[in-house]
C-alpha cells in the first residue's frame, strides 16, 4: 500500500536527530514524516533503559540549543541526566513543537530504493506500507543496532537474557537473584554499578577493562544553571569552538604532559579527577595526541584503581593496558568501588574466553559460572550497522551493504555516492561519536535543510557525492586519526568490536574544523558533489 502524495523529506528515526529534522523541515515549509520503530520517541534514550543508564555529557550541554525558549524553560535535575529524564525531554520536544502528527511510531523501516526515473526514494516499512519522498534523511543513530555476539547455547539459557540496548519497559527485579553480566563498556560500567546493590550476586565477565573517571554526579547547581541561562547562546557558541563541541567551562590545559614536572602533573591530574567527566582528558593538551603523554594519564588512573579496589588481584584485572580515551572513556559513579562489594565477582574472559552458555550459566576457561539472569552489555554494530542491515538500494539497485563492504565510503559523513538525495546524520565520516552528539545533530540538520533549500532555489533535483570526493574524505578522516591515539586499540570507532567488520576508522576528530569544512563546501555550491 502506498501512502498519499510524495513527501519532501522522509526521516528514519524519531530520536533527537529525527525530532529536530522534522521540526526544521516543517519550519522550512517542507512536507516531512518521521518513521520510528519504537513505541515512543527518544531513540537511544528510548531503548537504553537499563539500570544506571545516564548521559556522559553534562545535561546543560546535552540538550538542544536551537530554540531559546526551550533551553530557558527546561529544567534538568542532575548534572548528568538519567535516561528517564532524557526520554521525558524528547517527549517534551515532540509536544512543544507539535511534532506528533508527523511521526509514525511502531513503524520499522525495512528498506528504501532510489527510483532514478522519478528521482524519488520509495521507503518500505516492515508490513509492506510504502512512502515516496524527494529526500531521505537517515536519523537512525550511530549506536542503534545492538550487538549480540554469537555465544553457543545462548537460546538454551534457563533464565531471562537482557541486552542493555533493548531493556524491557517493565521493571526488572534482580532481588535475590544471581546475575551474570558480559561487557564492560559505558553501558556495562553503568549497569554493573546499578545492579550490584539490587542482586544477590553479580558476576562480571570482562574481556577488556574499562577506563572510568568519576562523574561526580549530583543535583544540578542552581547558581550554575542561572549563570548559563543568562547567556545560553554564548555558552553554546563557546562549546561549538571546542574539539568535542562541549566543555568550554573547563577547556584543555594548553601545557604538554611531557613538559610538566612530576608534581605539577600529579596536581593537574588530581584536579581534573576531582572535577570529573571528560575534562580529565584535557588535563594536558596532548593526552589524546601523544602516546607518551597518554601513558602518564593512564598510570595516574591505574594508581586510582589500585587505591580504590581492595583485592589486589581484582585491582590488577581492572587496570587497562591500552591508551586512556582510545575506547570511549567511561564516566562513572562508583564503578571501581563496586568490586569491593562481597557479592560482586570479576572474571577475565580475555585470558579464558567464553566458550558457551549453558542452561544454568556459562563456561569460560573450562569452568562453569552459575547465575539466574544474564545481562548482555555487549554494545552495538556502531555507525554502519543500521544502514547496512536495511535493504537500502541506491542508483541501479546497488545495496548499501555492498557499497560499504570494505568500509563506509562517504563525503563529509553526510552524503554517499550512488545514493542521491540521501543524507546521513551523525554517521561515519562525521564528528558524531567524538562530539556532544546534540551539537553534531543540530549542525547536520541545519546543513541538510540549507542544502535542500539551495537545491530548490537552484532548480536542481538531486545531489550526491562524487567518488573522488569520497575517497579524499575517507583518507582525511584517517589522516586526522593518525595524529591521535585512537588507532592504538580495538574500539567500535574502528569496527573492531564486530567479528569480520572491516577495520576502518569511522568518526572524525575535531568539530570546529569539520563545521568550517562543511560550511565551505556549501559556500562553494556544494563542491565535491554532483548536482543535477
Ligand atoms: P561497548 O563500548 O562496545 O562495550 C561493549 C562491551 O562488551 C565491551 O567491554 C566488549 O569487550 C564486550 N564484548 C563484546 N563482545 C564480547 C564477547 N564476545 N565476549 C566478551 N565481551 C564482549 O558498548 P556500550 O553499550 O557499553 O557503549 C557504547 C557507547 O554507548 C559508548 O561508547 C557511549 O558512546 C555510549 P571489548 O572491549 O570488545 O573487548
Amino acid at each position: 500500500m502506498r501512502r498519499g502524495a510524495p513527501l519532501d523529506v522522509l526521516i528514519v528515526g524519531a530520536g533527537f536527530a529525527g525530532l529536530y529534522m522534522l521540526h526544521k523541515a516543517r519550519r522550512r515549509g517542507l512536507s516531512a514524516l518521521a518513521l520510528e520503530a519504537a513505541a515512543g520517541v527518544g531513540g537511544t534514550w528510548y531503548f537504553n533503559r537499563y539500570p544506571g543508564a545516564r548521559v556522559d555529557i553534562q545535561s546543560m550541554e546535552y540538550s538542544f540549543g536551537f530554540d531559546e525558549a526551550l533551553q530557558q524553560d527546561w529544567r534538568w535535575t542532575e548534572r548528568y541526566a538519567a535516561q528517564p529524564e532524557l526520554r521525558a525531554y524528547a517527549e517534551h520536544v515532540a509536544d512543544r513543537f507539535g511534532l506528533r502528527d508527523g511521526i509514525r511510531l511502531g513503524t520499522r523501516v525495512a528498506g528504501a530504493a532510489w527510483e532514478e526515473a522519478r528521482r524519488r526514494w520509495t521507503v518500505r516499512a516492515e508490513g509492506g506500507e510504502t512512502w515516496e519522498a524527494r529526500f531521505l534523511v537517515m536519523a537512525s543513530g550511530p549506536l542503534s543496532s545492538p550487538n549480540t555476539p554469537v555465544f553457543p547455547g545462548l537460546e538454551g539459557f534457563d533464565g531471562p537474557v537482557y541486552h542493555t540496548a533493548r531493556w524491557p519497559e517493565e521493571a526488572v527485579d534482580f532481588g535475590g537473584r544471581r546475575v551474570g553480566l558480559i561487557g564492560t563498556g559505558s553501558s556495562g560500567v553503568q549497569a554493573i554499578t546499578a545492579i550490584a546493590p539490587q542482586c544477590a550476586e553479580l558476576t562480571v565477565f570482562q574481556r577488556t577493562p574499562a577506563w572510568a573517571v568519576p562523574a561526580h554526579n549530583g543535583p544540578l547547581d542552581p547558581a550554575f544553571e542561572a549563570r548559563i541561562k543568562a547567556d545560553y547562546a554564548g555558552f553554546r557558541a563557546r562549546n561549538r569552538q571546542m574539539q568535542g563541541g562541549f566543555g568550554s567551562e573547563l577547556p584543555p590545559n594548553p601545557v604538554s604532559a611531557l613538559e610538566a614536572g612530576a608534581a605539577e602533573r600529579e596536581a593537574k591530574f588530581e584536579e581534573r579527577w576531582r572535577t570529573g567527566g571528560f575534562s580529565f582528558l584535557g588535563a594536558f593538551r596532548d593526552i589524546l595526541l601523544d602516546e607518551r603523554a597518554n601513558a602518564l594519564a593512564a598510570e595516574f588512573v591505574r594508581g586510582k584503581i589500585r587505591s580504590i579496589v581492595r583485592d589486589p588481584e581484582t585491582a590488577r584485572r581492572l587496570q587497562p593496558r591500552y591508551a586512556i580515551g582510545c575506547k570511549r572513556l567511561c564516566v562513572d559513579t562508583g564503578y571501581y568501588a563496586t568490586y569491593n562489594r562481597p557479592n560482586v565477582g570479576l572474571v577475565d574472559v580475555a585470558e579464558s574466553p567464553i566458550e558457551r552458555i549453558t542452561g544454568k550459566g556459562l563456561v569460560a576457561g573450562g569452568r562453569e559460572y552459575a547465575f539466574d539472569a544474564l545481562v548482555l552489555a555487549t554494545g552495538f554494530d556502531a555507525m554502519t550497522g543500521t544502514l547496512t542491515r536495511l535493504d537500502l538500494r541506491g542508483r541501479g539497485g546497488r545495496a548499501m551493504r555492498d557499497k560499504w563492504a570494505a568500509g563506509p565510503l562517504n563525503y563529509l559523513g553526510l552524503l554517499i555516492e550512488g545514493f542521491p538525495n540521501l543524507f546521513n546524520v551523525a554517521g561515519p565520516g562525521s564528528t558524531s561519536a567524538f562530539t556532544n552528539v546534540m551539537v553534531a545533530i543540530e549542525h547536520h540538520v541545519d546543513w541538510i535543510a540549507d542544502c535542500i533549500a539551495f537545491l530548490d532555489r537552484a532548480g536542481k533535483r538531486t545531489i550526491e557525492a562524487t567518488e573522488a570526493a569520497e575517497a579524499a574524505w575517507v583518507e582525511h578522516v584517517l589522516a586526522v586519526a593518525k595524529r591521535t591515539v585512537y588507532l592504538t586499540c580495538n574500539s567500535w570507532y574502528l569496527g573492531a568490536n564486530i567479528p569480520g567488520k572491516p577495520r576502518v576508522f569511522m568518526p572524525l576528530f575535531g568539530f570546529p574544523a569539520y563545521a568550517a569544512k562543511c560550511a565551505e563546501v556549501a559556500a562553494r555550491g556544494y563542491e565535491g558533489c554532483a548536482l543535477a
